[in-house]
């Protein structure tokens, strides 16, 4: 309980979707051990934005291994010349997997973003898409959301900390947002990658930190509250 929170806060929850958690389609190691401290986290109602990006691809995606005929999941390709990893089939739009996870409320949220819906091009991001055919990493709104709002610090949980986490990181970072990782509320597509992962966090300038650090967030504290009511 060191690490205020400020009213400039926003915390982003990254693709918190049954098919990156055990019995899923692309299952990050302990996936689903995110979700009790995300329900605690937006029960204290600390952060005076929140959201969510969901991973949300057509059925013959291009990511999918299964759309490269004769190639396996977790092989690289070449593609619009950047490697791209070939997955799982894995969140398609619609089905179960690719829900919001049913244990958490998101109606606690105020914005969802959705990404990877070009059926030619990823999307690890929540900021904006891989390269494409034209080169271009078009935007997903994210940043303009963020900048309507004066948000100037993002805190970042979800899946995967080595994946979709690390590139929004990356982004946010780059568009100069002061960044912060919940650790304990990420997991790993590859846990044998903990260690470099953490090191690129540190290179990119990204607090990482423990949800129980948090807190308290001045502005919101109830007996300012009060004091607010009766004037
Ligand atoms: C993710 C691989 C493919 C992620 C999404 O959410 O980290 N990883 N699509
Ligand atoms: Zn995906």
């Amino acid at each position: 309980m060191s690490h205020p929170i400020s009213r400039r806060a926003a915390l982003i929850l990254v693709d918190v979707q049954p098919d990156f958690m055990p019995g899923g389609a692309l299952a990050c190691h302990e996936g689903d051990a995110i979700i009790p401290g995300i329900r605690r986290l937006l029960a204290q109602q600390q952060f005076q934005h929140v959201v969510a990006t969901q991973d949300w691809h057509p059925a013959d995606h291009v990511s999918f291994a299964r759309s490269h005929p004769g190639r396996q999941p977790f092989e690289r390709i070449p593609l619009y010349g950047h490697a791209q990893t070939l997955w799982p089939a894995h969140c398609v739009q619609g089905t179960a997997g690719a829900a919001l996870h049913p244990d958490i409320d998101w109606s606690l949220v105020d914005k969802i973003i959705r990404k990877g819906d070009d059926p030619l091009v990823d999307s690890y991001s929540g900021f904006r898409e891989n390269h494409g055919p034209h080169g271009r990493r078009p935007g997903t709104g994210l940043a303009e959301w963020l900048r309507e709002r004066g948000v100037g610090e993002v805190y970042l949980a979800g899946l995967a900390r080595d994946v979709c986490v690390l590139w929004t990181a990356q982004d946010a970072v780059d568009l100069g947002y002061r960044t912060h990782v919940l650790w304990d509320l990420t997991r790993p597509v590859t846990p044998e990658s903990d260690i470099p992962t953490r090191i690129r966090y540190d290179q990119l300038g990204v607090e990482v930190l423990d949800s129980s650090e948090l807190g308290p967030a001045p502005w919101a504290a109830p007996a300012n509250h009060a004091l607010h009511q009766r004037l």
